[in-house]
């Protein structure tokens, strides 16, 4: 049986979401900018507002109460974070800033240890910049060659042999751009057979999907906490564990050490090799509290409530001549959200004519900018949604393009197509 969110349970989530009773220019807030940050529950807020009024303190240094209520919670967060995801052990579950933290990571720790001259990164066009810049960093730095797997006309990867001079295949598993699911699973088999590694940015996906790290073999999975209800500044790098032990750290400091002398160091154990100075304490404390709501939610639920969500979207948007929707229109196949162009009214326009009425969109090359210019286009709008939105909203947003059409006297450029 599917399961799916009831009116009741919709009503519930959208309850403790304080932000979303607010009016913008006098409209009821539809929030539809999901995929850059997501809203905060009003749990995950006492949860920051509780350590600060309550247990504020550094961890793993002091031995007063404070601080051992500090580090427990923390620890505590990591324990709940590495279990959502099926990590092996909490050791596996590093704390960073985001994805971008994470992916820089392992581009200035593993990759500048392992790749040489001539070695192949695969990436694919729908990358974010963030799972680009540091491979183009690590390629100028070793010599290493950045390699792209291509775009079928609906927006999957048209999946090549992968080429044994390859040592690292970097994919997201959902994209930002084109919401299309990729299938990493398979990519890690793939990467594997040639003896290389993979590293999954999960910024879109983990917040949507169940994630199974352990299942899809990944060696190295990134995600950002901010996107799944938790605070800005949290985020979680995941590295299986041999190959985080053999990696030298990322930066010096307090607590990724075991001793230091006058002369040299020895590093700490895992994850905390990786977690040098004070860490951002409340919010990886907070992101723990974002997991428990989403596990509380369910998941399935939210996937299930997202899929009827964009295919509704998906559906009445065809509706209009003018729009040209990117990326599969299959909301099977992708995540909750809908990049577009709408006729020739430039997304920047769009998204200020939405402001107006109430509703937050994105417009612009979303960090995407090679796959804008592979698709010959400077800029989309993109409507992403979550598990507080509802088709009344997306009602909303059909009838806001069609005043905006009225507005710019907009003129059909031609039919939906999924590319
Ligand atoms: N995408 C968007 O509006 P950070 O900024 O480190 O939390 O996440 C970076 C990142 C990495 N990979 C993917 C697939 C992403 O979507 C993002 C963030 C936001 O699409 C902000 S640009």
């Amino acid at each position: 049986m599917i399961e799916r969110l009831d009116a009741v349970e919709l009503e519930e989530i959208r309850d403790d979401f304080p932000i979303l009773q607010q009016r913008v220019h006098g409209k009821p807030l539809i929030y539809f900018d999901n995929a850059a940050t997501s809203q905060k529950p009003r749990q995950v807020i006492e949860t920051l507002n509780d350590y600060y009024r309550r247990y504020n303190a550094n961890v793993h240094r002091g031995i007063h109460a404070l601080a051992e209520r500090a580090t427990r919670e923390y620890e505590l967060a990591r324990h709940t974070i590495a279990k959502f995801i099926n990590a092996p052990a909490p050791e596996t579950v590093v704390f960073t800033r985001g994805t971008t933290e994470a992916i820089n990571l392992v581009a200035y720790s593993w990759a500048r240890a392992n790749l040489k001259q001539g070695d192949e990164i695969l990436i694919t066009w729908m990358e974010h910049h963030s799972n680009i810049v540091p491979w183009y960093q690590v390629a100028a730095a070793t010599g290493a060659v950045i390699k792209r797997i291509d775009l079928n006309a609906d927006g999957t990867l048209a999946i090549p042999a992968i080429n044994p001079r390859t040592k690292l295949v970097a994919v997201t598993q959902c994209s930002n751009v084109l919401g299309t699911i990729n299938p990493v699973k398979e990519l890690a088999a793939a990467a594997h057979k040639v003896g290389a590694l993979i590293l999954v940015d999960g910024a879109q996906s983990v917040p949507h999907l169940a994630v199974d790290v352990q299942a899809l073999d990944a060696d190295f999975f990134v995600f950002s906490g901010h996107k799944m209800l938790g605070p800005t500044a949290s985020g979680v790098l995941y590295g299986k564990r041999a190959l985080l032990e053999g990696m030298p750290p990322f930066m010096g400091g307090g607590e990724m050490i075991r001793e230091v002398s006058a002369t040299g160091f020895t590093t700490n154990d895992l994850p905390y090799k990786f977690e040098a100075g004070t860490p951002n304490i409340a919010e990886s404390i907070g992101l723990g509290i974002a997991v428990d709501y989403l596990q509380k939610v369910g998941l399935d639920k939210i996937r299930q409530h997202e899929k009827e969500i964009t295919a509704y979207a998906l559906e009445r948007l065809q509706e209009m001549i003018e729009i040209k929707i990117y990326g599969p229109l299959d909301a099977e196949k992708r995540g909750g959200l809908v990049a577009f162009t709408f006729s020739d009214i430039h997304p920047h326009d769009l998204a200020t004519f939405f402001d107006q009425e109430g509703i937050a969109i994105r417009a612009g090359h979303h960090c995407a900018m090679p796959l804008h210019k592979h698709l010959g286009i400077g800029a989309t709008a993109r409507a992403s949604f979550y598990l507080y939105n509802t088709r009344a909203e997306v009602d909303a947003l059909v009838a806001t393009l069609q005043k905006a059409k009225k507005f710019f006297g907009a003129c059909p450029t031609g039919r939906a197509l999924g590319f």
